[in-house]
């Protein structure tokens, strides 16, 4: 496999509805597209990084600096066995996972359509539909709140993870628990609590929730040692893995029960899939997250999540609940029972719109 070249676009998206987070709130995505040239072939991969660094030390303006000025050489014009060669070249850049996992999906969907199989099968994916949940962001009352869950539920989702920070946790949990008793829920606090908030978080142990989502800091893996000792409800990190050694530390340090994989995080498929072996050896289950991404990423996590331990549901759902219109055809869809059935086209299994993403580029590089 030759690399030919990289064309990075920069789209804009504007999402259907504002999603707020403990960190942030996101009204309009900056995305970052890439398509690298290999023998000849497409593929695409997505830039996961927000608008801000709150989330992760990256944002959209530090992937494409890195993307142009550092890995873009390391892979110029090289011959590769595989996609899964890319991550060792990429090796001495420390961390910009998701600059790194932009371009390195992308090689993946391309080897995935040079041998003509979808890109799942490639990576030894099993399953042929994949279970979805939603995440719900921050709202300004409770009966938005509920007014949101009620229709996710409807449209089939199977389980609801809302945002909480400090101070809003308990009344939101109460309140779904009195409406709805019998769901699939859990939280997300994206680190916005202390290890000092251990008496409020022990008191959410009463609602039966499947997880608590990253309550402390985005590297802070010894408090949470000491949070999930001393909890009932399992703890999930997202934030703290961004490695193989840290998820190895976190499953044998007893910081946590579930780990949430997500691709830009990690640095791509190789590095998801070692994460994925890892957990499945040691019996922690593992689920898909999701970055308000475009319908490239999103296909990207649906093949992601055809894996044997993605076996609670993910945060990857409907196209038509972030976007007016996606820039992949056809769109990503939801069955009734909550359900996103995987492609079996070659690569990614649907089809990047170039008219659609052309009309909302703000900046395009293409790379020799
Ligand atoms: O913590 O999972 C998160 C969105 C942006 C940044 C971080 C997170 C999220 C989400 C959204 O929860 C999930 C989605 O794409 O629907
Ligand atoms: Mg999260």
């Amino acid at each position: 496999m030759r690399i030919q070249s990289l064309t990075l676009r920069e789209i804009h998206l504007k999402l259907v509805t504002p999603f707020e987070t403990s960190f942030d709130r996101t009204t309009e995505r900056r995305i970052i597209l890439a398509e690298v040239q290999v023998d000849g072939v497409s593929g695409w991969g997505e830039c996961t990084a927000g608008e801000t660094p709150f989330y992760s030390p990256e944002d959209t303006d530090t992937c494409w600096h890195i993307l142009r000025k550092y890995l873009w050489p390391m892979l110029r014009g090289r011959e590769l066995g595989s996609a899964a060669d890319v991550w060792s070249l990429l090796e001495q850049v420390r961390d910009h996972n998701m600059a790194k996992a932009t371009v390195e999906t992308a090689i993946w969907d391309a080897e995935a359509k040079l041998k003509k199989i979808p890109l799942w099968k490639l990576i030894g994916g099993e399953r042929t539909e994949i279970p979805c949940g939603v995440s719900i962001g921050i709202k300004d009352s409770l009966d938005e709140l509920v007014a949101t869950v009620r229709k996710e539920l409807a449209a089939g989702y199977q389980r609801i993870k809302i945002k909480i920070k400090p101070g809003k946790e308990l009344p939101q949990v109460q309140r779904l628990r009195q409406d709805f008793p019998k769901i699939k829920l859990m939280v997300d606090a994206n680190s916005s609590y202390r290890i000092e908030d251990l008496p409020l978080l022990k008191q959410l142990d009463a609602y039966y929730l499947m997880m608590i989502e990253q309550p402390l800091g985005w590297d802070d893996l010894f408090g949470h040692i000491a949070i999930q000792k001393n909890l009932q409800t399992p703890i999930c990190l997202d934030e703290c893995i961004h490695t193989y050694e840290q998820a190895e530390a976190a499953i044998s340090l007893g910081a946590c029960k579930i780990i949430n994989i997500k691709l830009g995080r990690v640095g791509g498929l190789l590095q998801a899939k070692r994460i994925h072996d890892l957990c499945q050896r040691n019996h922690i289950p593992v689920w898909c997250g999701g970055m308000l991404e475009s319908g490239v990423g999103r296909a990207q996590n649906i093949a992601m999540s055809t894996l044997p331990n993605f076996s609670l549901p993910g945060d990857v759902t409907a196209s038509q609940r972030y976007w007016h219109e996606d820039v992949i055809q056809p769109e990503v869809t939801v069955t009734p029972n909550g359900t996103i059935k995987v492609p079996d086209a070659p690569g990614i299994g649907f089809t990047p719109r170039l008219d659609r993403i052309s009309s909302i580029t703000i900046r395009q590089d293409h790379l020799l």
